[in-house]
């Protein structure tokens, strides 16, 4: 049976979310920060040669990164869902945004909040993130005010986008160190596309899962 490897607030969200969506049987095996360091414990260390997670175990194979594993799953178990068809222009935007996701949207989010986290934020840094987060808020909430999901129908990069943008959403992000804090003012859209998502019953019931894990 599928296992996914889980640690608490992280991108394994995603692959809970998206086995959910798909109504896959699955194991879930839950990772415990480590309190001090709020990095991954032994245990994940133990089957992760990077401590990272998401992770998956399926068929004798182990597979990381969460993009990874959402393609990973979707070619064996999605029968055609969750994907738009290769010869689509939605198939562009679904891959332009599964690839987003942890590149162009998480990037000055990781820099906004590690320098917050460890007080070392600059003038430009901050710059740097208000732009970025200008930029790209700007194009995201352009396109969802006139499609529903990032790519038209619900798809796996809809589950890659949305970890970053509820991520904004957390305490840490209230803080008026963080660019970020306000992020959402003036982006109707996206707040309307978080309202979508979160009412999806797979999302409610991945939330509980993992609330609970
Ligand atoms: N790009 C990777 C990022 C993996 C990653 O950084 N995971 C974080 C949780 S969101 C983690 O395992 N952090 C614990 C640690 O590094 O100690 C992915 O999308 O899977």
């Amino acid at each position: 049976m599928l296992k996914i490897h889980h640690l608490g607030m992280s991108r394994s969200d995603r692959s809970i979310w998206l086995a959910e969506e798909l109504g896959l049987q699955y194991e879930l095996i839950t990772h415990t920060r480590n309190p001090e360091t709020f990095r991954s414990p032994q245990s994940l260390w133990d089957v992760s040669p990077m401590g990272k997670a998401p992770l998956i175990e399926d068929d004798g194979k182990t597979i990381p990164e969460s993009g990874a594993i959402v393609e990973y799953i979707l070619d064996k178990y999605g029968e055609g869902r969750l994907r738009p068809n290769r010869d689509t222009a939605a198939y562009i935007d679904y891959l332009h945004w599964m690839h987003a996701a942890e590149s162009t949207l998480m990037t000055p989010i990781l820099i906004d909040m590690l320098s917050a986290m460890t007080a070392t934020s600059s003038p430009g840094l901050k710059g740097f993130c208000e732009g970025e987060f200008k930029t790209v808020f700007t194009h995201m909430n352009q396109i969802l005010s006139e499609r529903e999901y990032i790519a038209g129908a619900f798809s796996g990069a809809d589950i890659m986008v949305a970890f970053p943008l509820m991520m904004l959403e957390s305490p840490l992000f209230a803080s008026p160190e963080v660019e970020t804090g306000a992020a959402f003012i003036p982006y109707p859209a996206i707040q309307s596309y978080l309202n979508r998502l979160r009412a999806r019953p797979a999302w409610v019931k991945a939330e509980a899962i993992f609330k609970s894990a």
